[in-house]
C-alpha cells in the first residue's frame, strides 16, 4: 500500500518591487545610487556627465555617481602580428581593450563596411576588471569596423 500526498504548489509571480516604475532599473539598484524609486524618467538621465545614461550604466554594471566609471574602449591597437608569419606578409593584429566590471559579458563583432551586418568574433568574453581585452589578427589588406557591445548573463550558466 503506497500513500500519496499533494501539496499546494504554484509558481512564483515576478517580484513587482523590483522595478516599480517600469523604467528598467531595478529598486535595489535606484535605491544604492540616490535614484527615484517612482521617477521612470531617471532612467534616461546622466547624473554624473558620462555619456552614458542611468540605464546603461545599470546595463553595464557601472556607478551612474561616479563619472569615471563608464563602459567604453580605453584603446585601440593596431601592430604588426607577432610572430609574423612570414617578413613580408603584412598582416596585423589588433588590441582593443574595454573598462570592464564585474558579472559582465561581452561580445566583439567585426564588418567589412558600417552597412553590412556585424559578424561575431568572440562571445561570452567574461569580465576580468577594471579591464578586459581583446586580440585578433587580419590578413594583410583587410579593412573593416569592430564593435565591442554587453552580452546578457548567458543563460548556460547559473
Ligand atoms: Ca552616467
Ligand atoms: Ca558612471
Amino acid at each position: 500500500m503506497t500513500a500519496t500526498r499533494h501539496l499546494p504548489c504554484r509558481a512564483s509571480p515576478e517580484t513587482p518591487s523590483s522595478a516599480t516604475d517600469g523604467d528598467g532599473l531595478l529598486d535595489h539598484w535606484k535605491l544604492a545610487h540616490g535614484l527615484d524609486l517612482i521617477d521612470p524618467q531617471d532612467a534616461l538621465l546622466d547624473a554624473d556627465g558620462d555619456g552614458q545614461s542611468n540605464l546603461a550604466e545599470f546595463l553595464a554594471g557601472t556607478n551612474p555617481t561616479n563619472q569615471f566609471s563608464v563602459f567604453k574602449l580605453v584603446s585601440v591597437e593596431a601592430r604588426p602580428l607577432t610572430p609574423p608569419l612570414s617578413p613580408s606578409d603584412g598582416a596585423r593584429e589588433i588590441v582593443l581593450r574595454w573598462s570592464s566590471e564585474s558579472n559582465q559579458f561581452y561580445a566583439v563583432e567585426q564588418a567589412p563596411n558600417l552597412s553590412a551586418p556585424f559578424t561575431p568574433l568572440a562571445t561570452t568574453l567574461r569580465a576580468t576588471p577594471p579591464v578586459n581585452g581583446f586580440t585578433n589578427s587580419f590578413p594583410a589588406g583587410t579593412s573593416g569596423f569592430c564593435r565591442l557591445r554587453l552580452q546578457p548573463w548567458p543563460t548556460h550558466l547559473p
